[in-house]
């Protein structure tokens, strides 16, 4: 007897997508739809265990439009008698007592999923035809300092046929983990496990550490662009009590993310015109486009660079663009002179001088008044 599980996490459903404007609905529904794939893939597969390693949602107030279309999911799931288990992580744990509760707790009280909330080892047993299996869950803790470790000193139930444990930290050894944060020492990987899952990280990625099987699943869609060039997906996976037997990852179609580098030359004629050659070879309506504008070029020639044109010009080409100038630098010949050193008084003064000197005759006493007026509300915020 085998136990088919289906590991993911990372799924960031509902993120505010702001930067998408018009178009953030739209976005928003593409971590709807890559969640949706796994939900198809596992009512057609039936896995025992539906588990999910933390940042399920993108934040603490998920909107009701998500909620909704998660809880009618996770019945669907249930209906079909998969167990389904999730812990938290950075983006859905509370992290004060005015937050309360993550959204997480909303989804536990219908009785369709298990969420074991707390930061410590937490076992949760289930019998799958004859076979024990003990998830053990741990939540994330956001109190911790950098040199904790969370299961450090922690006594692990390994009481199932099949003992699986589902987290969300870095754990030592794996790419994305730099130190100087809260993380899983490799000393602390339990021995007599069969799989030791974790979100977090959003690169798919597995190791062995002291025998166990390790894995990250990864996102299932991307968050940002340090994930444009990996592949977004989900675990597929047979257990047994000898450990993992069969491992698929089965991807989700998360939106292309690709950034373009531009050099742009003073020789190359207008700014806007050189961009727009490249952007036209890179056309993608399905992409977010980065440019990073880089280069040397004279005060002049900045004046051909326009940005808002190159964003109309990439509305109907690109799903979204951003631009960043930061590699891009301006030549001057002589230094920029800095202006000479005023006041907010004498400011004021020279601009109702200009004032006087602009209005007729009989206007100037108004002008003198509102300047008298205005001087004394200043000086009373203590302005000098
Ligand atoms: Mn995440």
């Amino acid at each position: 007897m085998t136990v088919h599980v289906l590991l993911t996490a990372d799924n960031h459903l509902d993120p505010s997508a702001v930067q998408y404007g018009p178009r953030r609905f739209e976005r928003k529904r593409d971590f709807q739809h890559s969640f949706n794939v796994l939900v198809n893939f596992a009512l057609e597969n039936r896995p025992d265990l539906f588990l999910i390693g933390g940042d399920f949602y993108d934040g603490i107030l998920p909107g009701n439009p998500t909620r909704a279309y998660v809880a009618e999911q996770f019945k669907r799931l249930h209906e079909k008698e998969i167990k389904i288990v999730l812990v938290s992580g950075h983006h859905d744990t509370p992290r004060s007592i005015e937050q309360g509760v993550s959204p997480l707790s909303v989804h536990a009280k219908t009785g369709h999923v298990y969420f074991l909330q707390d930061p410590r080892p937490t076992p949760k047993m289930f019998h799958f035809g004859g076979e024990t299996v003990n998830v053990t869950g741990m939540s994330l803790s956001p109190g911790l300092g950098p040199e904790q470790d969370p299961l450090a000193g922690q006594e692990l139930s390994d009481e199932g046929d099949v003992n699986i444990f589902l987290t969300h930290y870095p754990i030592e050894g794996f790419e994305g983990y730099f130190g100087q944060e809260t993380h899983i020492g490799k000393s602390s990987i339990p021995r007599d496990y069969q799989l030791f899952a974790s979100g977090h990280l959003h690169r798919h990625q597995k190791n062995i550490i002291n025998g166990t099987a390790v894995m990250y699943p990864g996102s299932t869609e991307r968050v940002s662009f340090n994930e444009e060039g990996e592949e977004k997906g989900f675990c597929w996976l047979e257990l047994d009590k000898t450990g993992v037997l069969q491992q698929e990852f089965h991807s989700t179609p998360a939106r292309p993310m690709e950034t373009l580098d531009s050099r742009v030359t003073g020789e190359g004629g207008s700014l806007t015109r050189q961009i727009q050659d490249v952007l036209e070879k890179r056309r993608g309506a399905e992409k977010i486009l980065r440019i990073r504008v880089t280069g040397r070029v004279s005060l002049d020639q900045l004046s051909t660079y326009k940005r808002s044109a190159l964003q109309s010009y990439c509305q109907d080409r690109f799903f979204h663009t951003e631009f960043d100038e930061d590699g891009l630098n301006v030549l001057t010949t002589e230094a920029i002179e800095s202006l000479p050193r005023t006041t907010p008084l004498e400011e004021l003064g020279r601009s109702f001088q200009v004032l006087l000197s602009n209005v007729k005759e009989e206007e100037r006493p108004f002008v003198h008044e509102a300047w008298k007026a205005t001087i004394a509300r200043l000086q009373e915020e203590g302005v000098s």
